[in-house]
């Protein structure tokens, strides 16, 4: 059901004990609007834990709470709290976070692949993070942004807008960074941390780009990993990036083969609605950056994936 910002707001107001969860596969966003959520709430006396069923990037422990999140464990005993949060992400893919809890669910989430089916939902499509709406519904609450809030939500903010790149990026978000800033947000602490990669993921940076190839006549354009290729690279953050910078390339893609059968694709677009191509392999997203998972072998996916993008570019 989907209800308004303020409901949202009185929602988390009513509850006391509070569990927060994001997508597997954290970004920014992810970690960013939830330890930002749960900051703010623990403000208000509440009682508030953050699981992710994944392993959280080392480049996110310049974010105060990092080590407080949890990965949620198969068998234990459910935890029973008021209200469960489930941010930046529709509630079917946040891994076996929500086998955990037994609580209402209040969904909060900023893609507009996100019908809105969660028990309680507040999304807005208009709105370049959810760590963007974390921050209405804080204001909303009538709550103070701390130096840790500010932080965690601005890091959001940042990484889903490439930095104040991306078409996302509105008024409202150059605003809230700035107010972000005043409450001790550090845009060049965060930017370093979120940019540093490792020797070895540098020379595996290399590797990959040896895989870019041109399709569509060159206006799309892909980073093809094979599962060993993949296997030897663990962080491809930024990538896709090198291949949405090609001159004449709309749509970029990364394909990763995590698994015998199980590919991994990420796709940017400049025009081309890459959330419609997306939902049709089960995926989602946005209109310009979507996602999602294959259970093919490396060459079926790859050769899906361009099929696919060739029939939406008509070509
Ligand atoms: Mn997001």
């Amino acid at each position: 059901m989907n209800i308004s910002l303020k409901e949202a707001a009185r929602n988390l107001l009513e509850a006391e004990k509070i569990v927060i969860a994001s997508h597997v596969n954290p970004d920014g966003d992810a970690i960013g609007s939830s330890l930002g959520l749960m900051y703010a709430l623990q403000g208000m006396g509440k009682e508030v834990m953050v699981f992710i069923d994944d392993d959280i990037p080392a480049i996110f422990s310049v974010l105060p709470g990092y080590e407080v999140i949890r990965r949620p464990e198969k068998g234990v005993e459910k935890i029973r709290a008021d209200l469960f949060v489930i941010l930046d992400t529709s509630p079917d893919r946040i891994g076996i976070s929500g086998d955990v809890v037994e609580a209402h669910v209040l969904n909060i989430d900023h893609h507009v692949t996100n019908k809105g089916e969660a028990e309680f939902s507040y999304v807005d499509s208009g709105r370049a993070a959810t760590a963007e709406i974390v921050y209405e519904l804080i204001r909303e609450m009538g709550r103070e942004f701390t130096g840790e809030i500010a932080s965690c939500i601005y890091t959001g903010i940042a990484t889903d807008t490439g930095f104040f790149r991306y078409s996302n990026t509105t008024p409202f978000t150059m605003r809230t960074a700035a107010e972000l800033m005043e409450h001790g947000a550090r845009p060049h602490i965060i930017s370093e941390a979120m940019e540093q990669k490792s020797y070895a993921v540098v020379k595996g940076m290399a590797a990959a780009m040896q895989t870019i190839e041109r399709f569509c006549n060159g206006r799309a354009a892909g980073l093809f990993m094979d599962r060993e290729l993949t296997a030897g690279i663990e962080n491809t953050e930024g990538f896709i990036d090198m291949v949405r910078v090609i001159e004449g390339v709309d749509v970029a893609v990364l394909l990763k083969c995590k698994e015998e059968k199980l590919c991994r694709v990420s796709m940017r677009s400049k025009g081309l609605d890459v959330a419609k191509i997306a939902a049709g392999f089960g995926g989602g997203g946005h209109v310009r950056a979507a996602g999602c998972t294959l259970e093919m072998d490396f060459a079926d996916a790859k050769r899906a994936v361009m099929q696919a993008i060739e029939e939406a570019m008509g070509a």
